[in-house]
C-alpha cells in the first residue's frame, strides 16, 4: 500500500524543495504522503501505486471538462504538430482574445500570459502605472498568487503552512499594501475617506477560492466599486480561480458589476499554462509597446496552450454547462451536509457553480476570521478517510473544490457513499 508514492516521495525531496513544485501538494496541512500521479481520465486520477481516485481538484481548477478531454487532447496534439512556440504571435491568440472579450463584456482588451501570478502582478503594474499611486488595498486571506506585493496576509499554500505572508519579502516591498478584512464595507469606506487619493486600486476575489470558498456579499463589492469609481482607483476582480467557474460570465456576471481590470487563468488554459489581465481599453492602452506599463513573457500566448484554452471555451459554451456543473457540486454540497448532520458532525459545505467548500463550523464563513474557526483536526480526518477509500479532495482545509463537467450523478453518488462512511467513522471517534 502507497509503497511507489512513498517511494517517490522520498527520492523527490532529495532534489526538489520538500519535493513538491508547489507547497499546498506537499500534504504538510493534512499529513502523510502526497499522491503522485500517473494519469487522469474525467472525473479521476490514478496514482503511482495504481490506486484510482474521484478527482475533487481538477488541477486546482482548469479541468472543468474533466481530465484528458477528448477535443481538448487533440487540439493539443495538432497544434504541437505545427511547432511548439514561435515567439511571434498567432492567429490562435486573436481568437483568444476575441473569445474571452465577447464572454466578459467589461473585458475589452486583453494580454495573454502564462500564470495567475503573471496575470495579477501585471495588472497592478498597470494599475498604479495609469493611476500614478502607489498604494494598494487587499484583503486578508485572499491570495493573488506570488509576487511580493500581494504575499501579505494571504491564503492558498501559505496557510497550509500555518503563515499567511512569506519571508523574502523587504518590508519596503509591502509598504504600500493595505489589508483590509474580507467582506467589511464600512473598513473600505474609512480607508478611502483617509487615503482616497494614493490608493491606485483595490484587488479582490470576488468569490474568494484561497481561504477555502467564501462569497463575497454584493454590498462589500458594490461599495468597493462605488469608492473605486469615486475616488479614481481602479478595481481588479481576480477571478483566476472563479472566472468560467462559478457562471460562464465569472464572479462579477453573477454580481452585475463590472471591475475596471480581470484577472483569468486555471479554465482559460485548459489544462495548460495560459492567463490573461485585461479590462477597459483605455487602461489597457497603458501597456507596452502603446504605453509606458512594461511587461513581456517568451511563452505568452503559446499556440499549444492557447489551443487547449481555446477548445475548453468551446466546450464550456455548450448547452445547459453551467446549469449541469451547478447541479451536480450543489448535489455533493448537499449530500454531504445531509450525511454529516445524520452522524452529528458540526459540519457544513457551500457551492457556486463547479466550486465549493467544505467546513467543519456551525456556518458557512464569510471572512478569514470566521474560516479560522473551522476544526482543522477534523477536515484532516475527513479527508484521510476519503482519501483511503479512493475520492482526492484538496489537501488543505483552505482550499476550494471543483467538480468538473464528468462528475456524473454515479460519480457524486460513489462519492456520497465514501463520505456515509467517513462520517460515521468520525462519529464513533
Ligand atoms: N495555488 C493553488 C491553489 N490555490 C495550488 C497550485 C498547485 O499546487 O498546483
Amino acid at each position: 500500500m502507497n509503497m511507489r508514492n512513498t517511494e517517490l516521495f522520498e527520492r523527490a525531496q532529495l532534489t526538489t524543495p520538500g519535493g513538491v513544485n508547489s507547497p499546498v501538494r506537499a500534504f504538510r496541512s493534512v499529513g502523510g504522503t502526497p499522491r503522485f500521479i500517473t494519469r487522469a481520465e474525467g472525473p479521476y486520477f490514478w496514482d503511482a501505486d495504481n490506486k484510482k481516485y474521484i478527482d475533487y481538484i481538477g488541477s486546482w481548477g482548469p479541468a472543468i471538462a474533466g481530465h484528458a478531454h477528448p477535443e481538448v487532447v487533440h487540439a493539443v496534439q495538432v497544434a504541437a504538430a505545427r511547432g511548439l512556440s514561435f515567439g511571434a504571435p498567432t492567429e490562435g491568440e486573436i481568437l483568444m482574445a476575441e473569445e474571452i472579450c465577447k464572454l466578459m463584456p467589461s473585458i475589452e482588451q486583453v494580454r495573454l500570459v502564462s500564470s495567475g501570478t503573471e496575470a495579477t502582478m501585471s495588472a497592478l503594474r498597470l494599475a498604479r502605472g495609469a493611476t500614478g499611486r502607489d498604494k494598494i488595498i487587499k484583503f486578508e486571506g485572499c491570495y493573488h498568487g506570488h509576487a511580493d506585493a500581494l504575499l501579505v496576509k494571504a491564503g492558498s499554500g501559505l496557510l497550509t503552512l500555518g503563515n499567511p505572508s512569506s519571508s523574502g519579502v523587504p518590508a519596503d516591498f509591502t509598504k504600500h499594501t493595505l489589508v483590509l478584512d474580507y467582506n467589511n464595507p464600512q473598513q473600505l469606506v474609512d480607508t478611502f475617506a483617509a487615503l482616497g487619493d494614493q490608493i491606485a486600486c483595490v484587488i479582490v476575489e470576488p468569490v474568494a477560492g484561497n481561504m477555502n470558498l467564501i462569497r463575497a456579499t454584493p454590498e462589500f463589492l458594490q461599495t468597493m466599486r462605488e469608492l473605486c469609481t469615486r475616488h479614481g482607483a481602479i478595481l481588479i476582480f481576480d477571478e483566476v480561480m472563479c472566472g468560467f467557474r462559478v457562471a460562464l460570465g465569472g464572479a462579477q456576471s453573477i454580481y452585475q458589476i463590472k471591475p475596471d481590470i480581470t484577472a483569468l487563468g486555471k479554465v482559460i488554459g485548459g489544462g495548460l499554462p495560459v492567463a490573461a489581465f485585461g479590462g477597459r481599453a483605455d487602461l489597457m492602452a497603458h501597456m507596452a509597446p502603446l504605453g509606458g506599463v512594461y511587461q513581456a513573457g517568451t511563452l505568452s500566448g503559446n499556440p499549444v496552450a492557447v489551443a487547449a484554452g481555446l477548445t475548453t471555451l468551446k466546450l464550456i459554451q455548450a448547452d445547459g454547462f453551467y446549469d449541469k456543473l451547478s447541479t451536480q457540486t450543489a448535489k455533493l454540497a448537499n449530500g454531504l451536509t445531509r450525511l454529516a448532520k445524520e452522524n452529528n458532525i458540526r459540519f457544513c459545505a457551500d457551492s457556486i457553480g463547479g466550486m465549493f467548500g467544505l467546513y467543519f463550523t456551525g456556518h458557512v464563513p464569510d471572512s478569514y476570521a470566521a474560516m479560522m474557526l473551522s476544526e482543522k483536526e477534523k477536515f484532516n480526518q475527513f479527508f484521510h478517510l476519503m482519501l483511503d477509500r479512493g475520492v482526492y479532495l484538496a489537501p488543505s482545509a483552505f482550499e476550494a473544490g471543483f467538480v468538473s463537467a464528468q462528475h456524473d450523478d454515479a460519480v457524486i453518488a460513489a462519492t456520497l457513499q465514501c463520505a456515509e462512511q467517513a462520517f460515521a467513522e468520525m462519529g464513533q471517534r
